[in-house]
């Protein structure tokens, strides 16, 4: 049942426990977490936490779904059929959905109502429509030869999922997952379990067979580096830290060889020239940083405005930022909510306090900004200098590090010089200057006069931002094997 706090509507917390084999059950050691209401500091529900034991009982059921049960089996067709209504049953659920992201995460009410939630469910429609599209080749060989490919699933998947966008993030890698015959075991975040474990349980209604999706909430050096290191996982898509993605990799490599897919941390240039809108940089520059409380991997952090612009945009990015409504996100008008928990919190603050002291110019912000809960004003600093620290790491909160450049050159090469890769964004209305920008920066997506706009297009990192992609049908490309077949034709005319 619901309660009210502050006429909002708090979700009850309906499932807890692990979800292994189309069943919900405790950890086998009996441990538990407990989830931290943002907001408050304070606990909302404690969570079954797995460790390698409950790991292995997912694997085990996973391994035997793929190895012996229908899903893989299936037309690729029905498979589809049950994402879509899988799809259905998300939407259905979506006021609760969105209630429980938003006290797990943080996260602002509408936008998970009306953009995240709706967006998973589509990214489900997405890849179920693209199940039965997936084929092979037929190529004529030398001789009298023919060979063909078959796409084939890659076998038990394991997903370790991060606590910035836990819906998102849950579909992106398990709709193409589903959709291309794979069973899989998903760990969220320790932070924001409680959407996963709902999303199990409509996977179960949706007709999704036992064992083929299994969620283990738990800790990352405990449930996730047994899902790394596990001989019968056969391939594993992480989106995490840059720090952790490197223990994901050594821990495929030492273990079976399993294939990874790494989606990282990012400190993207966004490049606003002299010919820039300036109401439009502003706006666009604001939602860069600030959107989802720079929790974001995406984040335009690093801003570069060319000298003719840069008094201007410095004077209105100051003046708008102090605009954003910092609260409770259960209530409509709020804009900003808290960071996810008490770590991240101190994480950004101690950045901030860098800031301060490397000599960086603090325009707004720079503080936390309730009594009790993880919210932080929505700060920017200008005049900050390339090898300042808050140009250089990802802070992953609402920190906007505003530099100024002379040429265009001047600007890209700057901008390269990171050693993450993962977006970049360029203000201009000259066609040349956008195209020269998208083409010389080193990321893996580029927005010209835009920002944070994905939908279906293939995403993921250049440099350590890491490799692979998710999303698009290239999302779907990892969860397949290749195989050649090669027969004789004998007496062909051909
Ligand atoms: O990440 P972790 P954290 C960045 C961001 C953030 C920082 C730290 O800068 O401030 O990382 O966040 C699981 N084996 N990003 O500490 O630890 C963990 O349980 C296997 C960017 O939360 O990388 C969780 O499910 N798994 C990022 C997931 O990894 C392990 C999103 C991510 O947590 C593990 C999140 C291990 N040894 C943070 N240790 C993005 N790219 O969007 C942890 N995990």
């Amino acid at each position: 049942m619901a309660t009210e706090c502050n006429g909002s509507k708090i979700p009850e917390v309906k499932f807890t426990k692990l979800f292994i084999n189309g069943n919900f059950v405790d950890a086998v050691s009996g441990k538990t977490l407990e989830t931290v209401d943002p907001r408050t500091g304070e606990v909302i529900a404690t969570v079954a936490a797995g460790d390698k034991e409950d790991v292995d009982l997912a694997v085990k059921a996973a391994r035997e779904a793929f190895d012996h049960g229908k899903w893989p089996r299936m037309s690729a067709f029905e498979r589809g059929r049950i994402m879509m209504k899988y799809a259905d049953l998300v939407d259905q659920n979506v006021d609760e959905l969105a209630a429980l992201e938003c006290l797990d995460a943080g996260k602002l009410l509408l936008f998970n109502k009306f953009f995240d939630i709706p967006i998973a469910a589509n990214m489900l429609r997405y890849y179920a429509g693209a199940a039965d599209k997936i084929h092979g080749e037929t190529l004529k060989l030398a001789g009298e030869f023919q060979g063909y490919t078959l796409r084939e699933p890659i076998g038990v998947v394991g997903h370790i999922i991060p606590w910035n966008f836990p819906t998102a993030m849950f579909f992106y890698k398990v709709a193409p997952a589903l959709a291309a015959g794979c069973t899989m075991i998903v760990k969220p975040a320790e932070q924001t379990p409680l959407t996963a474990l709902y999303f199990a349980h409509l996977a179960k209604q949706a007709g999704i067979p036992d064992g083929v999706l299994n969620v283990v909430t738990g800790y990352g050096h405990a449930a996730g580096a047994a899902i790394t290191s596990h001989m019968d996982v056969d391939m594993v898509s992480f989106t995490g830290s840059t720090e952790v993605g490197k223990l994901v990799m050594e821990a495929a490599a030492r273990s079976n060889l399993k294939p990874v897919s790494l989606e990282l941390g990012g400190k993207s240039p966004l490049i606003i020239c002299d010919d820039a809108d300036v109401d439009m940089a502003v706006g666009l520059a604001q939602n860069a940083v600030f959107f989802n409380k720079g929790e974001i991997c995406i984040a335009g952090s690093r801003v570069f405005v060319q000298e003719g612009i840069y008094d201007e945009f410095v004077r209105r990015i100051a003046e708008s930022s102090k605009k954003i409504v910092v609260g409770d996100p259960f209530q409509p008008h709020v804009n900003q909510g808290p960071q996810v928990d008490r770590k991240q919190f101190e994480k950004v603050l101690s950045y901030i306090d860098h800031g301060t002291r490397e000599g960086a110019t603090l325009l707004a912000g720079g503080k936390p900004c309730s009594e009790k809960g993880f919210y932080i004003e929505p700060t920017v600093f200008a005049d900050v200098e390339d090898d300042m620290l808050i140009a250089k790491d990802e802070i992953f909160g609402p920190v906007m590090s505003i530099m100024k450049f002379k040429t265009i050159d001047e600007a890209i090469e700057r901008a390269n010089n990171t050693r993450y890769g993962l977006a970049a964004g360029v203000v201009t209305k000259d066609i040349n200057i956008a195209n020269r920008v998208s083409r010389s920066i080193r990321a893996g997506v580029v927005w010209i006069n835009c920002y944070l706009v994905l939908e279906n297009l293939p995403f993921g990192g250049y440099k350590m931002s890491g490799f692979g992609r998710d999303g698009g049908m290239q999302g779907l490309e990892k969860y397949f094997q290749t195989k050649s077949v090669v027969t004789p034709i004998y007496g062909s005319p051909w």
